[in-house]
């Protein structure tokens, strides 16, 4: 599939999914009990089947929400959004596109040579908080939050007296791609916002894994996350100010991941 710049941030599916309202079965042995697991998950049940197979209308919302996901993990995040705040851009070692990125995870997680001279150029070395941004497996989730998140994590960064090293996007990111960044510019504090992988029908889904002084070696147990930050999950607004609060606590006790845990 051609690499397109993304047009519209907004994603959604304009059919009606009756399915995560109501039943859609049609003698359903237990109708309270059945109601009453649909109300206790996002997850599609209750859809009832033709035969052996998914009713037409399950199946075309089924491929709907399918293409969404592939739409939003095959394409790039706007270059305009990315100049609109200021974020200048550097790449890991994927250089096949997306489809390299998806199958040689291991290269997503390591900077290549010119993103490590441009970011050493370019950013400070030792500041108390640096945010970096990476597409991960969703542009849709970066442009949806970012524009919120941002500004309110600067902003507390900086009004808690901390210093706020330049931020930058990676693209073809993976979350290890920390320990690279955590080796070049050694911050306190890292900060991730990532898109996360797409689920059936909402792709709009960041994360944001923090770390405290990362480097080569360390592993997710080093690392926290904060996840589902969306609008109708985690609001950005309020994401950006925990993830504050949570970059003060790691240093405070030095630690991140397990370690703050058990230091907490
Ligand atoms: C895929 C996934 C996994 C995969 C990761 C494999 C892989 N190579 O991608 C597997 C099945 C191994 C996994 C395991 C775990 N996961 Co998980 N995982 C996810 C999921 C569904 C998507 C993550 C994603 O999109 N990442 C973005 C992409 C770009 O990252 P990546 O670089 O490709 O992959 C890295 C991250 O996914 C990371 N990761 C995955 N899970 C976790 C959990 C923690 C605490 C950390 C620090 C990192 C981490 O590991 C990958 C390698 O570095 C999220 C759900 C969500 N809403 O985000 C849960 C989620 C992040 N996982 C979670 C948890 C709890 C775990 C486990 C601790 C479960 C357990 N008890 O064993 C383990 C920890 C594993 C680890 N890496 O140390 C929770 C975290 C809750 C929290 N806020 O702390 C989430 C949010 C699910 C949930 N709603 O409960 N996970």
């Amino acid at each position: 599939m051609p690499e397109q710049p993304a047009t519209d941030p907004q994603v959604s599916i304009d059919l009606p999914d009756p399915a995560l309202k109501r039943p859609t079965l049609s003698h359903p042995a237990d109708p309270a009990g059945l109601h009453a697991l649909m109300a206790a998950t996002p997850a599609r049940i209750g859809v009832g089947r033709a035969g052996p197979r998914y009713t037409t209308a399950a199946q075309l919302l089924f491929q709907a929400d399918h293409a969404m996901t592939q739409d939003t993990l095959l394409r790039e995040v706007a270059p305009s959004l990315l100049a609109e705040l200021a974020l200048f851009s550097v790449a890991t070692q994927v250089c096949g596109g997306k489809q390299e990125y998806l199958l040689r995870p291991d290269l997503g997680r390591k900077l290549s040579e010119n993103a490590k001279e441009e970011i050493r150029a370019r950013c400070p070395q030792r500041p108390a908080v640096q945010l970096v941004v990476g597409d991960g497996l969703s542009a849709a989730a970066v442009e949806a939050n970012l524009r919120q998140i941002l500004p309110v994590i600067r902003h507390g960064v900086l009004s808690a007296g901390l210093s706020f090293g330049v931020p930058f996007f990676v693209s073809h990111c993976r979350v290890g791609v920390m320990n690279d960044i955590g080796e070049l510019l050694q911050p306190d504090v890292l900060i991730l916002l990532i898109g996360e992988r797409p689920g059936l029908g909402r792709a709009e889904s960041l994360s944001a894994y923090m770390a405290w002084r990362p480097q080569a070696g360390d592993t997710d147990a080093q690392r926290d996350v904060l996840c589902n930050i969306f609008a109708g999950g985690t609001n950005p607004l309020e994401a950006g100010a925990y993830i504050v609060q949570l970059a003060q606590t790691m240093r405070a006790h030095q630690a991140s991941g397990v370690a703050l845990k058990l230091a907490t």
